[in-house]
């Protein structure tokens, strides 16, 4: 078994996502020597369908779309924020909340007026990677617990970053740099499962 950097060298990771936050992301968590290539690399412009009702479902069906396509491995995943005083809204959908061409505000405004009045701030967000190679594939949760505050803070990330405290952090989402949202990052977390079940498999 060699460290995740000898397991890596030169390798190649597709990641079905349209999110290019999500790339972003994803790039500055990689390990050296893995290239994450996204989806306007290999030229795919079209829609991914998501259909599906949970967040593995959809992390599923995205990765298993492309792969089936290509005929080659990769990975998608999909992220809900999960807030208890909406009985777990919006999870699933958080992409469109607030209708299907809602933006990253119309969806944060959204949950900011149902959470006008409530006490119980607590939330939590969850990424769920789906590689999918060979017709099997292996999944890996990420979660981060935190609360949601009463008015958006900060200008950095995407979606729903500016009204997300995590627990243990006095700032947003959104009032952090990359590195600093890495060090308590839903997505890093499921990222490093990924990464260290690929440095012990050969695959
Ligand atoms: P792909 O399906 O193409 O990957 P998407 O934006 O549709 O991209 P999701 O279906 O996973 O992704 O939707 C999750 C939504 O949750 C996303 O659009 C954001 O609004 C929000 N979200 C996901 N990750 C987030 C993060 O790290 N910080 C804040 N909001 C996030």
């Amino acid at each position: 078994m060699g460290t995740i950097e000898n397991a890596f060298q030169h390798q190649r990771l597709i990641f079905a996502t349209s999110n290019l936050h999500k790339l972003h992301e994803v790039r500055s968590m990689a390990p050296a020597g893995v290239q994450i290539v996204g989806l306007a690399d290999i030229g795919f412009a079209g829609e991914i369908p998501e259909t599906q009702n949970t967040i593995e479902g959809n992390s599923l069906q995205k990765a298993a779309f492309l792969s089936k396509l290509y005929n080659t491995p990769c990975f998608a995943e999909d992220t809900g924020l999960i807030i208890d005083a909406l009985n777990g809204e919006p999870g699933v959908y958080s992409a469109r909340y607030a209708g299907e061409k809602a933006s990253y505000a119309d969806n944060t405004n959204k949950v900011l007026k149902k959470m006008e009045s409530e006490i119980n701030r607590t939330a939590r967000f969850k990424t769920v990677i789906t590689y999918y190679h060979n017709e099997t594939y292996v999944q890996f949760t990420g979660i981060t617990e935190g609360e949601i505050i009463n008015t958006p803070q900060g200008n950095q990330g995407f979606g729903y970053d500016p009204i997300f405290i995590p627990s243990g952090s006095s700032k947003t989402y959104a009032e952090m740099t990359l590195e600093e949202k890495n060090r308590f990052s839903h997505r890093k977390k499921s990222f490093d499962s990924f990464a260290n079940y690929l440095s012990n498999n050969s695959v």
